[in-house]
């Protein structure tokens, strides 16, 4: 069966062929990776577990948000713009959010930004500390002016995405609620509101480690990209994490959840689909990271691209295709 991507059609996303020495699961790493180098603007040592999507509306129509860490240690989220999605222009100043008054209202920090359009608006979901870490929320309808809405859980949580659509009339996030530090536990919940204020009907989603309690995710899970509309289902993409005797690995799985009520997983994959294995991912401040935050989808070739944080240092981008990678995900389903 062809497996159809239920999106608006885009421009211009990247592209490479797959490589015939693929053996594992149909997803390939671009060639010119890492496509953010450290010390891309004055001021920001590194970018990484940053988020793009296509916003077609000038002349630059791929937009950015990216986890820009400071030189002076702190995560920030800053603006960036690109005609190709390769090669990225940025603000150079950390994103200015104000309340629906208009007053400046900044987090302290702010870390691994999602990017989500539902509607005519477009939101970014983050992870920030409130008296503990947990979940930033804010929208933007020109990316210029960003309104920051209530923090939409209590902390402790991370890894917050938002569904591209209302399901049933709500809006629903993914999440993980964790713990103060580098949490050592956690499943993604799923959760709805009417308002994007009231949250509420919070469902267990994803299990770590899955049911057979698969080593590479043994330790955590946590959301990734907006999950892909299609006609088998939402296609999830998280990342998962082995507690090795090294420190821990951050690897990328995959699921496909009800399209109507997205606690009931359809599929899940015991295998991971991207593993740390090249050196942009292996090395840097963090070694062993590949940690997924953004895709970019034409529904009308099937082509995903992968937008992924690696080794909390880079911003690389592996490819996949829709039919192959929902095939995979049902082959090694438990
Ligand atoms: C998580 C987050 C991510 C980071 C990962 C690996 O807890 O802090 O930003 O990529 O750890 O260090």
């Amino acid at each position: 069966m062809s497996v159809k991507i239920i999106s608006e059609p885009i421009l211009g996303m990247p592209w490479e062929d797959k490589p015939k020495n693929i053996v594992n699961a149909p997803v390939w790493r671009y060639s010119e990776n890492p496509i953010i180098k450290r010390n891309p603007f004055r001021g920001v040592a590194r970018i990484f577990n940053s988020a793009v999507m296509y916003y077609g509306k000038d002349d630059t129509p791929y937009i950015g948000v990216f986890r820009g860490e400071g030189i002076n240690g702190m995560p920030s989220i800053y603006l960036g713009r690109s005609r190709d999605a390769i090669n990225w222009e940025y603000d150079g100043k950390e994103i200015e959010f104000v309340n629906e008054a208009g007053e400046v209202w900044n987090p302290t920090c702010a870390f691994d930004p999602r990017l989500i359009q539902i509607d005519d608006k477009y939101y970014i979901i983050w992870c920030h500390f409130n008296h503990g870490s947990t979940i930033g929320l804010a929208w933007t309808k020109d990316f210029k002016t960003f309104t920051r809405l209530e923090d939409p859980l209590l902390p402790h949580n991370r890894n917050a995405v938002l569904f591209p659509r209302k399901i049933n009339g709500k809006y629903v996030m993914m999440s993980r609620p964790s713990d103060t530090t580098h949490t050592q536990f956690g499943d993604v919940f799923v959760s709805e509101s009417p308002d994007l204020i009231h949250w509420g009907k919070h469902r267990h989603m994803l299990a770590k480690g899955g049911a057979k309690g698969f080593w590479w995710e043994d330790l955590k899970i946590g959301g990734g990209p907006a999950p892909i509309e299609t006609n088998e289902g939402w296609l999830v993409f998280y990342h998962g994490v082995q507690n090795s005797c090294n420190g821990f690995v951050y690897s990328m799985g995959g699921a496909i959840v009800d399209i109507d009520d997205p606690s009931i997983v359809k599929y899940r994959c015991d295998a991971f689909l991207l593993t740390p294995e090249d050196w942009y991912e292996t090395c840097g401040n963090t070694p062993n990271v590949c940690f997924p935050c953004a895709t970019l989808c034409d529904p009308d070739t099937g082509r995903i691209a992968i937008y992924y944080g690696a080794a909390d240092t880079y911003v690389a981008v592996a490819f996949t295709e829709v039919n192959a990678i929902v095939d995979y995900i049902k082959e090694y389903s438990q």
